[in-house]
């Protein structure tokens, strides 16, 4: 028997600040409808998909910072999501800033959670590969100030068995370091969902941005292959509040192939049926971990954090 999970991939064209969450919750109910219409299982979002894209300004008013983040999901505005996901029997995976209120603490993640057909929490991921800068660089055409506004996640990169398979998740920039698919990979993941929002410019380095989107094809190509797993990268994308951010969401095979991808900056839901046995072979040959990895000759990895050049 195949096990075949048909995904759609629900890239959300830009937000603007001054859309309200319903606004954007309304937009995903279309791509919601859009994939029942197509026998989805399975629909992921974007990194951050309720908001537009706020790290890109500098803010000192706390008040103002945290009227991005969610501090319950569902919240009234996401209900009308959950419910209807949950009504069309269509499991989905949604990132958006959290602030958790816990032990006296008041603490920021860059979150993502798995919700199954049925309308369960399968789990959650708090985004630990946090790009950008803690403080004012006034000297960029945009700020990227994720290191000021989030924590690093705590949570790890876990993988859940849901929906007949193995699923896990990761946000945006983990989804250039080859650790976040590998920790994955070591559980047997079937299927990475990840979601992002990525600016086409980037101020320190603006000769990388020529290639945007090939980075983002050739990491998370690399990823799938290299663990025999999906993965399925969702942007949100097009001009937002004057910057531009790429598209290209995908769904990638086992294979390290593309099998469908995105046209458009705008909202666009990207179709794919995934059988979750084609990684099967791989693991069983090429990327047979237990037979061929060597760990003990990794242990650098773990150990050092930054590059050292020999003397
Ligand atoms: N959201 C996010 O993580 N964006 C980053 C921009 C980094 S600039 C190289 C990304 O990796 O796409």
């Amino acid at each position: 028997m195949t096990r075949i999970v048909t995904v759609g991939a629900a890239q959300l064209g830009p937000i603007q600040r001054a859309d309200s969450r319903a606004s954007v919750v309304r937009r995903m109910l279309d791509l919601l409808r859009q994939a029942h219409e197509h026998g989805c299982d399975l629909v992921v979002f974007p990194e951050l998909a309720l908001t537009t894209f706020f790290p890109r300004w500098w803010m000192e008013d706390q008040e103002e910072i945290d009227s991005f983040f969610e501090r319950e999901m569902p919240s009234n505005e996401t209900a009308p999501l959950f419910n209807e996901a949950q009504a069309k029997g269509i499991g989905f995976y949604l990132g958006f800033a959290e602030l958790e209120r816990a032990n006296g603490r008041t603490r920021r993640f860059n979150t993502a959670i798995l919700v199954d057909k049925s309308g369960k929490h399968v789990g959650k991921y708090r985004k630990i590969h946090l790009p950008g800068h803690a403080e004012h660089e006034p000297w960029r055409a945009f700020q990227h100030l994720e290191k000021r506004y989030f924590e690093i996640g705590d949570l790890g990169w876990p993988v859940w068995r849901s929906m007949g398979g193995l699923y896990g998740m990761c946000i945006c920039n983990d989804r250039r370091w080859p650790e976040t698919y590998r920790t994955m990979g070591l559980q047997g993941v079937e299927m990475v969902l990840l979601g992002y929002n990525t600016p086409r410019h980037n101020p320190p380095a603006p000769d990388h941005d020529r290639l945007s989107e090939f980075h983002n094809q050739l990491s998370m190509q690399g990823g799938a292959y290299a663990n025999a797993t999906w993965v399925v990268g969702v942007a949100k994308c097009g001009i937002e509040e004057g910057c531009e951010m790429i598209g290209n969401s995908s769904i990638i095979a086992p294979t390290g192939e593309v099998v469908a991808q995105a046209l458009t900056q705008d909202d666009e839901l990207v179709i794919a049926r995934c059988d979750l046995d084609l990684g099967k072979s791989y693991k069983a040959t090429t990327f047979n971990f237990e037979r061929h990895r060597q760990p003990d000759q990794y242990r650098m990895i773990v150990e050092r954090k930054g590059a050292v050049a020999p003397e």
